[in-house]
C-alpha cells in the first residue's frame, strides 16, 4: 500500500502539557528561554546586521575552513527564535513578544531585494558571493529556517508579511536552482529547506512546492556532484573541501541509495525528516522505505543511550557502526532534536515503537540535558561522562542549539499527541490535555499523570455525544510489564496492539477512562559487547530516563565505583533536589585510594570500601557546577569483585 501521512499534528492552541515534570520546564522555556536568546542575539549584533538603518559592524568571527564564518548563519538562529516564539504565542498570548517579532519581520522585509532574494550575510557583507557556494555557504539553510518561521509566524497570528517575503524568496531559489536547461542542479550543503519547503506546500497548498522539495532532495548525491561544478565555476579546487567526503553533506549518493547514516549528524536528521515528509506527501514507498531503513539501522548501531547522536566533533556527526564514545562524545543538541524531527514525521506515516522510543529517549536526556533547569544556559554538545570540565555556556560563537530547543520545547505538544480522521494518537505521556476533531465530533483527551517520576496514566474523555474512534497508545520499549484498562476492565494487549500501540477501537462516551500502567522499576541496561567504550559497564535507567552519577552527590572517583550487580536501587522524588527529581540510591563498592597509599602500580588490586550511590536525571546534571559525571558504570559481583 502506498503511504500517506496517516497522522498529523495537532494545533498548538488546542494542546496543553503541563504537570510536575513539564511544567516548570515549559515555563522556564517561555520565560527565561525566549528572552535570553533574544538579549543574546541582541548583543551579538544579529538585529543590527539585517537592519539597514544601522551600520555594518565588522565581522565579528573571522571567515575560517572553506571560508565559512556563523555570521553566515545568523539568519537561522534569529529565525529559529522567531519560530519559538510563533509556538509560544499560540498557547501564551503575549503582546511584547508579537511586537518584538513584528519589528524584526520589517526589518527583513525591508532587506529582501527586488527579485526576492533575503540573506543578510550576502546582501550586506559580501553580494559578488551569492549563489556561489551552496556547498559551505549555508544560503539554503538560512532560507530553510526563515521559512520555518514564516510559517509558524502566519499560522500563530495570521500575518501574512514574513510568509509573502519568504514565498517570493522560495520562487527565486526554484528558478535558479532546478533541472531546467537554464538551471543550476544545486541543493542545500546544510539540509534545512527541503523540510521548510513541505511545511510551505502543507500551509499553501501549492503543488510548485512540493515539487521544489521533490527536486531538492532526488538531485542530493547525483553524479556529476554538484558541488563539484561549483566549485569549478568559483575557480576553486573541488578537492579541497575541509571535509573531503561529500558523505559530510550525504550527497555522496542518491538518496534512495544511502545505506546508513553518514556525515554530519543534524544535516542528516533534517534531510531524513524531509524525506519522510516527501515519501508521504507524493506516497512512495519506496522511499518511505528508505527512511525506515535507516532510521532503524541508526538505533542499532548508532545511537547514544540518551538519545545523542555523531560522537564526533571533526565533522559534527557520525563515524563507524558501534562507535560511541562516552567522554568525547559529541552529540550535539541540535542532533537530537533534528532526530525528534525525524522520528515525528515516522510517527505520523506509520506509528511504531521504533520511532517513538527514540523520540522519547532523545527528548528525555539528550535533548534536555542541553538546558539548564533555569532555562538560560545550553549544552553544544552532551558527553555522557566527564571528568569536570563541562559547562553549560550562556551563548555560543555558534549558536545553533539554544533557539532549537526553544523552538521544540514550545511545540511540544506536536509531539505528544497526532490525530487523523478517526484516530487520536498519544506518542508521549504528558499531563495535559487535546482537543480534537475526531468524525464530526469534538473529542477532550485529558492526560493525568505524573509522568516520568511514576507510569500511571489516565486519560479522560469528553465529548457530547457517543463516537467510535480509535485510540492509539504507545507503549514504550523500557516497560516490561504494560497493562491497559478501559473503564476498569482489564483489556488484552495482545491482541490489540501493533508495532507498539495499543489500539483501542470502541464507542467512546463522555467521562470514559483509559488507565495506562507503564511499570518503571530501576533498570540496568547493558550495551552490545559491539561498543567498546561500554564493555563491561552498565547503565542505570528509570522510564525513560537515563541516569547518571554527578560528582556532586557520590563520594571518591566516579571511574573507582562499582555497583554491585545483585543491588537493588531504590528510586525516591526529592522535591528539593534539582527542582524536584527521582533520586537513585543503592549500595556500590569504591576502589579505596586512600588505603591504596602512593605507589603508581602493585601487585594486588585497591581494597574496596562500600559506598551509597546516588544517581540523578542525565538531563539534569551539571547543574550545581561542573564536576565529574558518568552515565555508564563499572560492576561487581561484590567485594570479592
Ligand atoms: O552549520 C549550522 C549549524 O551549526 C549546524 O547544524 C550545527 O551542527 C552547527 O555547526
Ligand atoms: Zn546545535
Amino acid at each position: 500500500m502506498n503511504p500517506t501521512r496517516r497522522l498529523a499534528p495537532l494545533p498548538l492552541s488546542d494542546v496543553t502539557v503541563n504537570g510536575p515534570f513539564w511544567g516548570p520546564r515549559l515555563e522556564s522555556n517561555r520565560r527565561h528561554t525566549l528572552p535570553a536568546i533574544s538579549e543574546e542575539i541582541q548583543r551579538i549584533g544579529m538585529y543590527n546586521a539585517l537592519d539597514l538603518d544601522q551600520p555594518l559592524a565588522p565581522l565579528p568571527f573571522p571567515r575560517g575552513k572553506d571560508g565559512v564564518t556563523p555570521v553566515m548563519f545568523w539568519d537561522s538562529d534569529l529565525a529559529k527564535w522567531i519560530e519559538a516564539a510563533a509556538y509560544s504565542l499560540h498557547t501564551h498570548p503575549d503582546a511584547d513578544l508579537e511586537a518584538q517579532v513584528d519589528a524584526l519581520i520589517v526589518k527583513l522585509v525591508a532587506l529582501q531585494q527586488p527579485d526576492g532574494y533575503l540573506n543578510s550575510f550576502f546582501i550586506r557583507r559580501d553580494p559578488q558571493a551569492k549563489f556561489a557556494n551552496e556547498r559551505d555557504w549555508h544560503e539554503m539553510y538560512c532560507a530553510g529556517h526563515l521559512l520555518e518561521a514564516a510559517v509558524a509566524y502566519f499560522e500563530a497570528t495570521g500575518k501574512r508579511d514574513l510568509l509573502n517575503a519568504l514565498i517570493r524568496y522560495v520562487d527565486l531559489l526554484a528558478s535558479v536552482y532546478g533541472p531546467g536547461p537554464s538551471q543550476r542542479r544545486g541543493y542545500p550543503g546544510h539540509e534545512e529547506l527541503e523540510l521548510a519547503v513541505v511545511k510551505l506546500w502543507r500551509a499553501t497548498g501549492e503543488p510548485r512546492f512540493l515539487a521544489f522539495a521533490r527536486y531538492l532532495i532526488e538531485e542530493r548525491g547525483r553524479q556529476p556532484v554538484y558541488f563539484d561544478a561549483e566549485a569549478r565555476t568559483r575557480e576553486a579546487d573541488p578537492g579541497e573541501f575541509s571535509q573531503r567526503t561529500y558523505e559530510y553533506m550525504q550527497a555522496h549518493k542518491p538518496v534512495r541509495e544511502h545505506e546508513g547514516v553518514v556525515g554530519h549528524a543534524v544535516r542528516a536528521m533534517y534531510l531524513y525528516a524531509a524525506v519522510t515528509d516527501l515519501a508521504t506527501e507524493t506516497h512512495d514507498a519506496e522511499l518511505l522505505g528508505v527512511s525506515e531503513r535507516l532510521f532503524t539501522s541508526l538505533v542499532d548501531k548508532r545511537l547514544y543511550l540518551t538519545g545523542g547522536l555523531g560522537p564526533s566533533a571533526s565533522n559534527e556527526g557520525m563515524t563507524r557502526d558501534f562507535d560511541l564514545p562516552n567522554l568525547q562524545a559529541y552529540a550535539e543538541t541540535c542532533a537530537s532534536i533534528g532526530l525528534v524531527f525525524w522520528a515525528q514525521r515516522l510517527s505520523e506515516a506509520r506509528p511504531s515503537r521504533v520511532w517513538g522510543d527514540a523520540m522519547e529517549r532523545a527528548i528525555y536526556n539528550n535533548v534536555l540535558s542541553g538546558v539548564s533547569l533555569d532555562g538560560r544556559r545550553f549544552f553544544y554538545d552532551n558527553p555522557l561522562e566527564s571528568r569536570g570540565g563541562h559547562e553549560r555556556f550562556a551563548w555560543h560563537p555558534c549558536p545553533c542549539c539554544p533557539p532549537n530547543l526553544a523552538r521544540l520545547l514550545a511545540s511540544l505538544g506536536r509531539y505528544v499527541y497526532s490525530a487523523s480522521g478517526d484516530e487520536l494518537a498519544v506518542h508521549l505521556y504528558a499531563a495535559g490535555s487535546a482537543r480534537v476533531t475526531l468524525g464530526s465530533q469534538s473529542v477532550t483527551l485529558s492526560q493525568e499523570t505524573a509522568y516520568p517520576w511514576d507510569g500511571n496514566v489516565t486519560l479522560s474523555l469528553g465529548m457530547a455525544s457517543e463516537a467510535q474512534f480509535t485510540l492509539l497508545l504507545r507503549l514504550p520499549g523500557w516497560c516490561r510489564n504494560p497493562s491497559l484498562a478501559v473503564n476498569g476492565e482489564p483489556q488484552d494487549l495482545q491482541s490489540i496492539v501493533q508495532d507498539g500501540y495499543a489500539a483501542v477501537t470502541r464507542e467512546w462516551r463522555e467521562g470514559d477512562q483509559v488507565r495506562l500502567n507503564l511499570p518503571m522499576p530501576v533498570e540496568r541496561v547493558y550495551a552490545s559487547p559491539r561498543v567498546a567504550d561500554d564493555a563491561g559497564l552498565v547503565a542505570l535507567q528509570r522510564g525513560p530516563l537515563v541516569y547518571c552519577l554527578e560528582g556532586a552527590d557520590n563520594e571518591g572517583e566516579l571511574h573507582s565505583v562499582a555497583i554491585e550487580e545483585s543491588a537493588t536501587f531504590e528510586a525516591t522524588f526529592e522535591p528539593g533536589t534539582l527542582g524536584g527529581v527521582c533520586v537513585l540510591h543503592g549500595p556500590a563498592w569504591l576502589d579505596d585510594s586512600a588505603a591504596w597509599g602512593e605507589p603508581l602500580y602493585a601487585f594486588a588490586p585497591p581494597r574496596r570500601k562500600q559506598v551509597l550511590l546516588r544517581a540523578v536525571p542525565y538531563s539534569t546534571w551539571a547543574n550545581r557546577g561542573a564536576g565529574p559525571m558518568r552515565v555508564w558504570l563499572r560492576q561487581t559481583s561484590g567485594e570479592g569483585r
